[in-house]
């Protein structure tokens, strides 16, 4: 009928395949004009129109659960018509979605903080500060542990959304004690050693936290813990196009005064290699300057002595003049060697930390082996030199970020943590799936099945609830979870990790002989794609959110992050204690005659497994961050970028469960509004037990199919009891319209 909305087959085939809503505005024949949902006018047939809007779908709903129809259309669409009128936060039950608005909305206020306040989820519009209230509310009424899980791709407002929280609970738990500063003040300092400016993001954290907040029983915040993950230590050295190295470098430079900056022999971000890679030093809506001193002040009340921070700065230093250390291959007895032609990089280096210039030149330069218990050192080629020298700085910063988070929390930590609850907020990657991806990526997709499998069982069980709750029986559905993938990579015996780690032991391991290990030991592995044609240095993967193709180049060495005896007695030789202090662990390492640390694959496992055992002991609350446009503007969806970040989210594994249940349903007084035809010729009246009603229409058209069940305030359907319903009243309008048509003739 006129002014109906509709939804439509996608226009073209190979686009996206889901459904858009549109209104119809004019009726010929055999065609319909129609405005879709972008707000384009059509002309289309009728074999495009699939069906009439469910009345929910049309306005959009606060909780996606209250939508009649539960399927990837009307979920997007829902997000797309709320986001439209900038409501970014939408329920799916209480999983929280937002949709990164790209512009302040004034809902972040301080009486917003207030009016959340011991508020149920729902009784006010979506927000996060509802997901914190009740957080906070259940964990002082229950004195159960809560999380909250925050994820999405890079850019889609997980850190926003993060600190958001950590205010909200900083506020109503509020005591403005030093440590709640503190904790506060923990942000700043990670980010700035943390986050840098990526394409995808401005400000990305190029890491995993997890930020326990512990309360007392008066439920004021007493202490905090944070936990970190898999820093990018790669991007010291090198960045792509419009990247930046970490925000810190840029901070320091624009910074500090000229006193500071002629004593650490510092100029411009532009004249350091390491800080230049990716040609943006500078980008609009970001002041370097000012933040240096927020660091500072941050750094102070986080109890870093002066001390501290100076040689905090100096460690920096050494890293952007390591950079700038330029090296040349020559020959020495006709072996491949590498000089140092100019040596004022390296004398800045030596003067910052008290060491040798020659020893820091024989550092990068050489490599010393034991060949029968005695030491013998051999010249190093050009490209290994520079391997060298930059496996050194990633060293120095790697350590350095794992200094920083332990100096945090041991000025934040609550020392009797026991008697207290918390409440955990898990910042951490999203999946992802690049043109190339490497060692990097494998970890994180891991640690996003895993993430995947725990938020999985989570919906299945509110299904469970919704059911029990409404008194619906229903068959416990088979479900194919993602146990597999998960088994491939880092689970079951001979998984692809632990093949890694033996390639690391062998003396001859590369990454081919890796490659080959894992095309003949998973080759009946159904989640195990076999390199291609075009991929012949390549692994796949089949994830739950979709093919992934890994290039193993690297793999092995990235794995073992093995840091050279030469580099770690380089180390051992300076005369500055807080960077030998860096390297405590493999100081004592190398002296105990251990050459091997634990495989970057094995440290990164057993961190995730005592993350989810920590996360499946709390009441998990899950945040899902959708990145609306990759242009980071405001008042854009793009639906089909959305609903692949949907997908890939579990969000639509909703709809999925939903699906092999029953997927429609409709509350007793809207389903009686639509169908009541279906039970005799006379309307419902406005006192009518629409429980009976709605049986008796059930009863009448369905009878014992088993498609549908009443529940206490719903109609549950099966997709065949639906069309049947609406095949049903379809005929029953065209007969009483030919009724009518007939009474009218018969009157003229
Ligand atoms: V990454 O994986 O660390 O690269 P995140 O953390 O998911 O990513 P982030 O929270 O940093 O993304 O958000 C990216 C940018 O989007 C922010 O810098 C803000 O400019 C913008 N943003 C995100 N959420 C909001 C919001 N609720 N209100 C306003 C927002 N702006
Ligand atoms: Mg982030």
């Amino acid at each position: 009928m006129l002014g109906d909305y509709v939804w439509m087959k996608p226009e073209k085939k190979g686009q996206f395949d889901v459904a858009i809503g549109a209104q119809v505005v004019k009726i010929a024949a055999d065609k319909l004009s129609v405005v879709d949902d972008e707000g384009k006018w059509q002309s289309v047939a009728l074999s495009r129109i699939l069906k009439v809007m469910n009345s929910t779908s049309i306005e959009g709903m606060d909780d996606m659960i209250s939508l009649g129809e539960l399927d990837e259309a009307s979920i997007l669409r829902n997000l797309f018509i709320r986001y439209k009128n900038k409501l970014i936060y939408t329920y799916t039950g209480s999983i929280l979605v937002a949709v990164n608005p790209y512009q302040c909305l004034p809902i972040y206020t301080a009486e917003r903080i207030k009016l959340y306040q011991d508020r149920n989820l729902g009784e006010l519009p979506p927000h996060i500060f509802a997901i914190a209230d009740n957080c906070y509310t259940h964990m002082r009424r229950d004195g159960q542990d809560q999380c909250i899980v925050i994820s999405g791709e890079s850019g889609a407002g997980k850190t926003e959304n993060t600190k958001l929280t950590l205010q909200y609970l900083a506020a109503i738990s509020g005591r403005h004690s030093q440590i709640e500063q503190q904790v506060l003040a923990a942000n700043p300092i990670l980010e700035a050693f943390g986050n840098a400016k990526t394409i995808r993001n401005d400000n990305s954290s190029r890491f995993g936290k997890y930020t326990e907040i512990h309360f007392n029983p008066d439920g004021a915040i007493v202490g905090a813990q944070i936990k970190q993950y898999l820093l990018e230590k790669s991007r010291i050295v090198s960045q792509a196009n419009e990247e930046r190295s970490f925000h810190i470098f840029y901070s320091l430079l624009d910074g500090l005064d000229a006193g500071d900056k002629q004593r650490l022999d510092l100029v411009d971000a532009s004249s350091y290699k390491y800080l230049t890679e990716g040609s943006t030093a500078k980008y609009d809506g970001r002041d370097d300057r000012p933040n240096f001193s927020d660091i500072r002040s941050a750094m102070k009340e986080l109890v870093f002595s002066d001390s501290e921070i100076s040689d905090i700065l100096k460690v920096l230093a050494v890293i952007l003049h390591m950079g700038n250390i330029e090296m040349e291959a020559h020959t020495i007895d006709h072996l491949d060697a590498t000089q140092i032609p100019n040596m004022t990089h390296v004398e800045r280096i030596g003067k910052l930390v008290d060491l040798e210039p020659a020893a820091i030149v024989k550092g990068i330069t050489t490599k010393t082996i034991i060949i029968q218990n005695e030491p013998t050192v051999s010249n190093l080629a050009y490209r290994d030199a520079v391997d060298v020298r930059d496996a050194l700085a990633k060293g120095i910063y790697a350590r350095l970020f794992v200094w920083i988070v332990g100096k945090i929390n041991s000025a934040i930590i609550q020392p009797e943590a026991g008697s207290c609850s918390l409440i955990g907020l898990l910042d951490i990657f999203g999946f992802e799936n690049f043109d190339h991806n490497s060692f990097e990526q494998l970890c994180i997709n891991f640690a996003n099945e895993t993430l995947h499998q725990f938020f999985f069982h989570h919906i299945f069980k509110l299904e469970q609830e919704e059911y029990d709750a409404e008194g619906i029986e229903w068959n416990h559905i088979d479900f194919v979870d993602n146990q597999d993938c998960l088994d491939l990579i880092g689970k079951k015996p001979m998984n692809i990790m632990s093949l890694m780690d033996e390639e690391c032991m062998m003396p001859k391991g590369t990454d081919q002989t890796l490659l080959a290990k894992f095309n003949t030991a998973y080759s009946k592995d159904k989640s195990y794609l076999k390199p291609t044609r075009h991929k012949t240095n390549s692994f796949g993967i089949a994830h739950f959110a979709g093919e992934v193709y890994y290039d193993v180049q690297g793999f092995c060495e990235k794995n073992c992050d093995t840091f050279s005896i030469s580099l770690i007695q380089l180390i051992e030789l300076s005369g500055n204690k807080f960077l030998r202090n860096l390297f405590q662990a493999d100081i004592i390492r190398i002296s105990q005659n251990n050459k091997r640390s634990p495989s970057i694959s094995v440290q990164f496992r057993t961190s995730l497994e005592s993350l989810m055992k920590t996360l499946s002991l709390c009441q998990p609350f899950f945040v899902r961050c959708i990145k609306p446009n990759e242009q980071k503007k405001s008042m854009l969806f793009v639906r089909g970028l959305c609903c692949r970040q949907l997908k890939y989210l579990g969000m639509m594994e909703t709809a999925r469960i939903r699906q092999a249940g029953y997927p429609i349903r409709h509350a007793f007084q809207e389903f009686v509004g639509r169908y009541w035809c279906l039970s005799g010729l006379i309307p419902p009246s406005k006192n009518e037990d629409k429980h009976e009603r709605a049986r008796q229409i059930c009863e009448n058209v369905l009878g014992s199919s088993g498609d549908y069940q009443l529940g206490t305030c719903k109609v549950f359907l099966k997709i065949a009891g639906d069309l049947h319903l609406e095949q049903e009243r379809n005929r029953i309008l065209r007969n009483v319209a030919i009724v009518q048509r007939h009474i009218r003739r018969w009157c003229q």
